[in-house]
């Protein structure tokens, strides 16, 4: 695997920003498995009304999918903003890690040990419909015991059609990452995250009033890896077309001599 960059420059990038883009990472074979994966579980979904907790369909409405979900309210068929475990419902994701090497090429040389496997998202941004993931860490995500096992999560996010400002690629909170607090948002019940009609959302000027938000475009096949702590957001598509994208998330065992047991 090629990372283009020296591990070192990547790991100290990493260390300092809590992401790191990687250029070029999916070969056109591999992009064109990618492609009729996304395209696969999107056709499944013109068929549903409803999301469930694993299949998020956008919605008209305030709120958004989201608060459609968590209403019972329908959603719009074909216009899915999100598919959890995407790697048991579709096998030509499922077989992607193995052919990028993604676990031996990407996670061991910058975090030192491999990781374990622990999910992966179709984020499928539909065009003229897809709505605004707003600011949040996914450390929110992960329960206590994750940290007597693990450190950390790299996601590793792949754009399968350019990601530009106008259809909604991913911004970044350099920094964010750096004090491994989990920022609780306002209106969220942390135990029955889905279950709010809100979507977790931070107020990022607040919280971190000397940070500077940066907006990363990505190509085609281009990827970015960042970590649980990390505040990351990405805007609404408006646009006619699609932005489809892919992430493989790794959990990171602790290394020998860092502490166990809580963050
Ligand atoms: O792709 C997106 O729009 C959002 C991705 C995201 O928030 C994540 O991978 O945690």
């Amino acid at each position: 695997m090629q990372l283009g960059r020296p591990v070192e420059e990547l790991v100290r990038e990493l260390d300092e920003r809590g992401f790191v883009p990687l250029d070029d990472l999916v070969p056109e074979p591999v992009l064109a498995v990618m492609r009729r994966g996304c395209d696969d579980l999107i056709e499944r979904t013109r068929r549903m009304r409803h999301s469930s907790q694993g299949w998020q369909l956008e919605a008209e409405g305030e709120g958004g999918g989201w608060a459609a979900r968590a209403e019972g309210r329908e959603g719009i068929p074909g216009k899915v903003r999100v598919v959890g475990h995407a790697h048991e419902h579709s096998p030509e994701l499922a077989k992607v890690p193995e052919l990028l090497g993604l676990n031996e090429g990407v996670v061991e040389p910058l975090h030192g040990l491999r990781g374990d496997f622990y999910n992966s998202y179709l984020w499928a941004k539909p065009s003229e419909v897809g709505s605004e993931k707003p600011w949040h860490q996914d450390a929110l995500f992960l329960r206590e015991e994750f940290y007597e096992t693990y450190e950390d999560v790299f996601t590793i996010w792949i754009a399968v059609d350019d990601a530009r400002e106008d259809n909604g690629c991913l911004r970044f909170l350099p920094g964010s990452h750096r004090d491994r607090v989990v920022q609780e948002p306002h209106g969220i019940d942390r135990e029955d995250l889905f279950a709010s009609p809100r979507e977790p959302s931070l107020d990022i000027d607040r919280l971190w009033p000397d940070l500077t938000p940066v907006t990363l475009p990505r190509r085609a096949g281009s990827a970015v890896l960042f970590r649980a702590f990390t505040a990351h957001t990405s805007s609404a598509n408006r646009t006619e077309g699609q932005r489809r994208a892919v992430s493989y998330v790794y959990s990171l065992p602790r290394r020998p001599g860092t502490a166990g047991g809580g963050r």
